[in-house]
């Protein structure tokens, strides 16, 4: 069988890391936007996670000429109204790394008890054919609390302050085939996947 080919198109190598494994035995060769050195990032101006992964999976997409995949994520805080939100990449200062990011988050959280410390981490993820068009659209989410301190190292982001629910351990305690069942990505992928499936004609193994 002809293996189509897919732009994985995120400059987050963590994101990346779980898009990949996500694909599994999909027919699909897969580039990461390291393989186009000379693509201009394309800014996020939406408001909503599918805005955002629209605006990247169509921008990529016209500069590959190549069916491309975006996913834009975030973690959405009840006690801070939903923030971060569309804006968890930038939730600190310009240049600030996942631990200056998941400091400010437990610095805007101290006091606030167990109970109410409850969140969701949100993903849209988004292909746009070799025209730009958008031809799919899925969104998957994934419930849990933010603990009190960063536990564990496996994962990105915001993976140590984060305990799925019925869990008792962060997503950075996790190996990553436990987080890909549960997460919000793995969500969202799954019917990305059917859809793959169909585009490509094949069915899953049984
Ligand atoms: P691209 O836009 O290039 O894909 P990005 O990191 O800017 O990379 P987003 O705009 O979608 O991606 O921002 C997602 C933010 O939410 C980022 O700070 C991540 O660390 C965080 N995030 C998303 N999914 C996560 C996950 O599974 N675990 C931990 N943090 C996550």
């Amino acid at each position: 069988m002809n293996r189509r080919s897919i732009v994985v198109a995120t400059h987050n190598k963590g994101k990346l890391r779980e898009l990949c494994e996500l694909f599994g035995d999909l027919p699909f060769v897969i580039s990461d936007l390291s393989a186009f050195p000379s693509i201009q990032p394309i800014p996020e101006t939406g408001k909503t996670f599918i805005e955002n992964a629209s605006i990247k999976a169509i921008g990529y997409a016209k500069q590959t000429q190549i069916l491309t995949v975006a996913d834009d994520s975030g973690l959405e805080v009840d006690a801070l109204d939903g923030a971060p939100g569309v804006l968890s990449a930038r939730y600190a200062h310009e240049g600030a790394s996942d631990s200056d990011r998941t400091s400010k988050l437990l610095t805007a959280l101290s006091g606030v008890p167990v109970v109410e410390r409850t969140a969701r981490f949100v993903s849209a993820i988004v292909i746009a054919n070799e025209m730009g068009r958008v031809i799919n659209i899925s969104t998957g989410t994934c419930r849990g609390r933010i603990a009190r301190k960063p536990i564990g190292e496996t994962g990105f982001g915001y993976d140590p302050v984060f305990i799925p629910e019925g869990f008792a351990h962060t997503f950075g305690e996790m190996q990553p085939e436990v987080k890909n069942r549960i997460s919000h990505r793995s969500q969202a992928f799954a019917a990305t996947r059917e859809f793959l499936r169909t585009l490509t004609g094949t069915s899953e193994a049984r």
